[in-house]
């Protein structure tokens, strides 16, 4: 479903290439427990032409939140995987064919006593043990509407320097996205700015066309924007501005690969949803030739959320608000992969208005 980006062999993003699996013969039942906001269970079903027996996932998770100071919650996790015939989870990178994942993260944690005057209550999370951070932003830098725009046209510019230091690419105004047809998918001039402690995408019509923007960072331990492994998060809410509820906007804040033609091995998009939606879902693609985990949970855009990626050597958990989604143990890509604030036009045009604020973003890399 997602798609991307990408920049091509001039470093610029190319369209996406979207797909949808539609024939199966790949059923993933994900059970989860336990999410805030509805029914202890969810079942997903979905298919994939990659294989002929069913595939079942199972990961289950328990959190211990406690009520006091401590620097993180605790959480639990046990996953496992059983998969007929064609199906590995084995990492290419030879590690252990059924490693389960580590214990998942331990991010989002409320700084108690008003110590924190986020826009959305909660201060950027403590580093989390194991990992040390590479972007940190939470974007009380201000950057007045049209400073987002590179005007190399070569999305590879640093157009925004926050906080903590951590340099933003975007892709250029007037270029295509994934479900433009070559039409202008992003215009960051006119829809990013940072004001009273967000980021804000002002997603509205530019030349009658929805326009988004797709800002990624660079990374402090590489000087790039790659890194292999690491933790993504962000917290972010939606704001409608008409009773169309964004629903010509479609975000897929994602991982992508340095060649763009691996990218059926190596996508990961999490949060992945149409802004109307009231459903959030993760994918994880992996094998190169269509397959995908996908693990999906309700959502209320309106609030604020906390959304997670976690990637390392043979899994990709997803987080909503500390809360596992899902783990993704399928051929789990192991080489550079860059972050993507995908937020751009869905297809539809109603001409809607509204916002994406986000209060601030971390990226971590193991070590
Ligand atoms: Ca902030």
């Amino acid at each position: 479903m997602p798609r991307l980006p990408a920049f091509g062999a001039r470093g610029l993003p190319r369209p996406a290439i979207a797909t949808f699996a539609v024939v199966l013969s790949t059923l993933v039942v994900l059970t989860t427990t336990p999410w805030s906001g509805g029914s202890a269970k969810l079942r997903l079903e979905r298919s994939t032409r990659a294989h002929a027996t069913p595939t079942t996932t199972t990961a289950t998770s328990s959190t211990t939140t406690s009520a006091n100071v401590a620097p993180t919650s605790t959480v639990t996790t046990s996953a496992s995987t059983t998969t007929s015939t064609t199906t590995s989870t084995v990492a290419r990178s030879g590690a252990p064919a059924s490693a389960a994942p580590p214990p998942p993260p331990t991010t989002t944690t409320t700084t108690p006593g008003g110590a924190c005057s986020d826009p959305s209550g909660q201060c950027l999370p403590p580093t989390p043990a194991g990992y040390s951070p590479v972007c940190l932003d939470d974007f009380t830098v201000d950057a007045p509407m049209g400073s987002w725009n590179d005007p190399t046209g070569t999305g590879n510019a640093v157009v925004y320097t926050g906080d903590h230091g951590c340099k933003w690419t975007s892709y250029p105004d007037g270029w295509p996205s994934t479900y433009t047809n070559g039409q202008p998918g992003y215009e960051p001039s006119q829809v990013l700015s940072v004001h009273n402690g967000v980021l804000d995408f002002y997603l509205h019509d530019v030349n009658g066309l929805p326009a988004g923007a797709n800002p990624s960072p660079i990374l402090s331990n590489t000087g790039s924007r790659y890194q292999t492994y690491g933790i993504y998060e962000i917290r972010a809410k939606v704001v409608y501005d008409d009773s169309y509820r964004l629903d010509d906007y479609y975000i897929a804040w994602l991982l992508w690969p340095q060649d763009d033609g691996n990218w059926q091995y190596a996508e990961s998009d999490f949060p992945e949803a149409n802004l109307a939606d009231n459903q959030v879902c993760a994918y994880a693609h992996y094998g190169g030739s269509g397959s995908q985990d996908q693990f999906c949970t309700n959502v209320d855009f309106t609030q604020w959320h906390t959304y997670t990626q976690v990637w390392g050597p043979g899994y990709r958990s997803y987080y909503l608000d500390g809360q596992l989604i899902g783990t993704s143990t399928n051929q789990v890509w192991d080489q550079p992969e860059r972050w993507q604030i995908q937020t751009e036009p869905s297809g539809m045009n109603d001409g809607d208005s509204g916002h994406v604020l986000v209060d601030w973003v971390a990226v971590y890399a193991p070590g």
